[in-house]
C-alpha cells in the first residue's frame, strides 16, 4: 500500500469526469442524425470534416466503477505531451507534429478468419458500441508509468461484431501507413506499419479495451486518435495506436518491436518486475510527473483479471 501526500501535479480521481454532465445516449444519436443531414446539405470541409460529429457528443462517458486505481491520475497536461508515437518521431515531445494526423475520414477494416468481414468508418463503429470510462494504469517498458481515465469499449465487442471462425487463434492489429503524413515513417530502418497482436483469449478478456477518448474528451492525435488499444497488464508498446486494421488469423503475429529488436521484445510482453529487460531492471517505475520510483506490480496489478490466461504457458517468454 502506498500512502503519500498529494503533489501539485496530481489530480484526484474525481477530477477526471464530471459524472453529472454526461449525455443521454439517445439524444446524442439524434444529434448525430441531424449532423448527417447538415453534411449532406453541403456543410463538409474545414473544421467539421476533421471532427467526428457523432464523437463530439459522447464525452464524457459514464465511469465504470469496477476499475479503480492505487495511485493518483496523471495530470492531463503531462499525459498529452509526453508520448511514444514513433510515426511522428522517436522523441517524447511529438504532440505538435502528431497534429498532422488526419483522423477523418477513418476507415477500419475487419478481416481474416471471420464470418463477417467488413470495412466501416470510425463514426459507424461508434454507433455500434457503448462507451464507458475506465481508470487504468499504463506501464511503459522504458519504466515510466501513468494512470489515465480512458474512454472506450471492450475489445470483445469488436471481436463479437466480426464473429471469428474456429481457426482464428490471434488478432493482429495494424496502424496506418502514410509517410507523407507521418514523418517518422520516413525512417526506413523501422518495419512500418506498426503491428501488434493478442491471442483471442486475451482480446476477449474484460481488461482489453479499445480507446476512443481520454480525460472525458475525444482522444488527442498524439495519444493514437481515433482508435487505440489499452491492454494495461502488458508493457505499453502492446497498446497500439491509430488502428486501421483488425485481422483474425491462425498465425501468431510478429509485432513492430519484435521485428525491430527480437532479442529484447517478444509477443507476450506481460509486466513482471522480477524479469529484467535485457538492458535494465523492471523492478520499479517512475510515475509521470513524480521524481520518486515505486515498485512495479506483477501484470501491472491486474493479475486477478489476467493471470489465468497464462496457465500452462510457463515455458514461453511471457515477460518480454
Ligand atoms: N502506432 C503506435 N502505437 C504505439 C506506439 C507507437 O510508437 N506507435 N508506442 C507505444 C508505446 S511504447 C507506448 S508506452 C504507448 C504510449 O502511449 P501514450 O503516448 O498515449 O502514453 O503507445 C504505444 N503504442
Ligand atoms: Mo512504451
Amino acid at each position: 500500500m502506498l500512502i503519500r501526500h498529494r503533489r501539485s501535479w496530481e489530480l484526484p480521481e474525481s477530477a477526471a469526469t464530471e459524472e453529472s454532465v454526461f449525455w443521454n445516449r439517445r439524444r446524442v444519436l439524434q444529434a448525430a442524425g441531424m449532423g448527417g443531414v447538415l453534411l449532406a446539405g453541403g456543410w463538409s470541409g474545414g473544421a467539421l470534416a476533421q471532427e467526428s460529429i457523432l464523437g463530439s457528443g459522447l464525452y464524457p462517458a459514464e465511469r465504470n466503477p469496477a476499475y479503480t486505481l492505487d495511485r493518483p491520475l496523471t495530470a492531463e497536461a503531462l499525459a498529452t505531451t509526453y508520448n511514444n508515437f514513433f510515426e511522428f518521431g522517436s522523441q517524447k515531445n511529438i504532440h505538435k507534429r502528431a497534429q498532422d494526423l488526419v483522423v477523418s475520414p477513418w476507415d477500419i477494416q475487419i478481416t481474416g478468419d471471420v464470418e463477417i468481414p467488413q470495412t466501416l468508418s470510425f463514426d459507424d463503429l461508434l454507433k455500434r458500441v457503448d462507451l464507458e470510462e475506465r481508470l487504468y494504469r499504463h506501464r511503459c517498458v522504458e519504466t515510466w508509468s501513468m494512470a489515465v481515465p480512458w474512454t472506450g469499449f471492450p475489445l470483445k465487442a469488436l471481436v463479437d461484431m466480426a464473429a471469428p471462425l474456429s481457426g482464428a487463434k490471434y488478432l493482429r492489429m495494424e496502424t496506418f501507413h502514410d509517410p507523407e503524413m507521418a514523418v517518422g515513417q520516413k525512417a526506413g530502418w523501422y518495419p512500418w506499419p506498426y503491428v501488434e497482436g493478442l491471442t483471442i483469449e486475451e482480446a476477449t478478456n474484460e481488461m482489453a479495451f479499445l480507446v476512443t477518448g481520454v480525460y472525458g474528451k475525444p482522444l488527442p492525435k498524439q495519444m493514437g486518435a481515433p482508435l487505440r488499444l489499452a491492454v494495461p497488464w502488458k508493457y505499453g508498446f502492446k497498446s497500439i495506436k491509430s488502428i486501421v486494421k483488425f485481422e483474425f488469423t491462425s498465425q501468431r503475429p510478429r509485432s513492430f518491436w519484435q521485428a525491430t529488436g527480437p532479442r529484447e521484445y517478444g509477443f507476450w510482453a506481460n509486466v513482471n518486475p522480477a524479469v529484467p529487460h535485457r538492458r535494465w531492471s523492471q523492478a520499479t517505475e517512475k510515475l509521470l510527473g513524480s521524481d520518486e520510483r515505486i515498485p512495479t506490480l506483477l501484470y501491472n496489478g491486474y493479475a486477478e483479471q489476467v493471470a489465468h490466461l497464462y496457465k500452462g504457458l510457463e515455458k514461453e517468454p511471457l515477460y518480454m
